[in-house]
């Protein structure tokens, strides 16, 4: 070979090398978990952070939301997602806590006086120690989706009194601080996937339930189990989380527009979240599900006090963390 060809095939190796540099490396085809369906206000939320990721990484990140907890029950997706074989969800604090013991704060009842104060927590200083204990675990938390506040509610009567819930048999999520809420009004609790509910109220496998106005009426157990009372025992909230191993394979630039997606979908989430309540609401109450009020909530709350007390036992470190929750006003 002349010199000068060999001057050429390298100048065309060279042009060959900077098209593929140019070219979009391959693309991260994210996997991401939701448990309810599209149309819910945080499948809405999930669907567009996924576009918005797309479009801002110009492709080089392309995730897919699977939605109706298609790829798996919510802790198996917690799982699954710190250990990279799904790269995102939408979780809820509660069954994070037996995996993030931190994160339990978050599950104790009556923790947050309202859903407002929740927000101010989440979005602030104690919000960021909470994506501190989630990271050690795997999981970036990117942003923050609202959940309302979860009431109780049953197939056989109204809940008035602490006394109402004697003997009655309610699911809960998966964690032992709502066994032990439902153990401390003399109920008993059964931890059950959130797609089993329906059927087992149905065939009275259990007598209640307990969730927010959207998903009392996205699964239909308002069908089933008429009786909503108003306790509003738990103000839970949920992250968009990301696996640290997918988070980690990102450009810094990336992760910038990852984060910034997230926050808008957070932002989306939250308002299509308080139209949800009032329109699910409305369907409740139309299709005939009783709601009532308690006749005194401050009875709900004292009857807490063991579960605190056997909490604060086991997890002294974490007192302080509810004195700082208690002191945001
Ligand atoms: C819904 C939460 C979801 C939970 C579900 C449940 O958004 O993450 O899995 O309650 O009760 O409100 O299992």
């Amino acid at each position: 070979m002349t010199r000068i060809s060999s001057l050429k095939l390298g100048a065309a190796a060279l042009a060959a090398l900077t098209a593929l540099a140019a070219a979009p490396v391959a693309a991260e085809d994210w996997r991401g978990w939701n448990i309810h369906p599209p149309t819910y206000p945080n499948g809405i939320a999930l669907d567009a952070f996924a576009e918005k990721v797309a479009e801002a990484t110009d492709g080089r990140v392309t995730p897919t939301v699977y939605h109706n907890a298609v790829l798996g029950d919510q802790p198996d997706a917690i799982e699954q997602t710190r250990n990279g074989a799904l790269d995102f969800g939408n979780f809820n604090m509660g069954p994070m806590g037996p995996i993030v013991p931190a994160t339990n704060i978050l599950s104790l009842p009556f923790i947050f006086s309202s859903v407002d104060q929740m927000h101010k927590v989440m979005d602030g200083e104690i919000g960021q120690r909470f994506s501190d204990a989630l990271a050690e675990e795997g999981l970036v938390a990117l942003a923050w989706f609202d959940s309302g506040a979860r009431s109780l509610y049953n197939t056989k009567k109204p809940v008035k009194t602490p006394a109402d819930v004697q003997g009655m048999k309610v699911r809960v999520m998966n964690n032992q601080l709502y066994v032990d809420m439902i153990g401390a009004l003399g109920g008993n609790a059964t931890p059950m996937a959130f797609g089993e509910v329906y059927q087992s109220l149905k065939t009275g496998v259990i007598d209640g339930a307990e969730n927010n106005y959207p998903s009392y009426e996205s699964t239909n157990h308002y069908e089933v189990a008429g009786y909503y009372s108003i306790t509003e025992h738990l103000i839970i909230p949920e992250c968009l989380c990301v696996s640290t191993a997918s988070w980690e394979a990102l450009s810094a630039e990336d992760q910038e527009a990852v984060k910034q997606a997230a926050v808008e979908a957070a932002q989306m989430q939250r308002e299509l979240w308080a139209e949800r309540e009032t329109a699910s609401l409305a369907k409740v109450r139309e299709a005939g599900a009783e709601i009532n009020e308690v006749d005194d909530k401050a009875a709900f709350q004292s009857a807490m006090d063991p579960v605190y007390a056997g909490f604060i036992e086991k997890n002294p470190d974490l007192k302080s963390w509810i004195d700082d929750i208690k002191a945001v006003k």
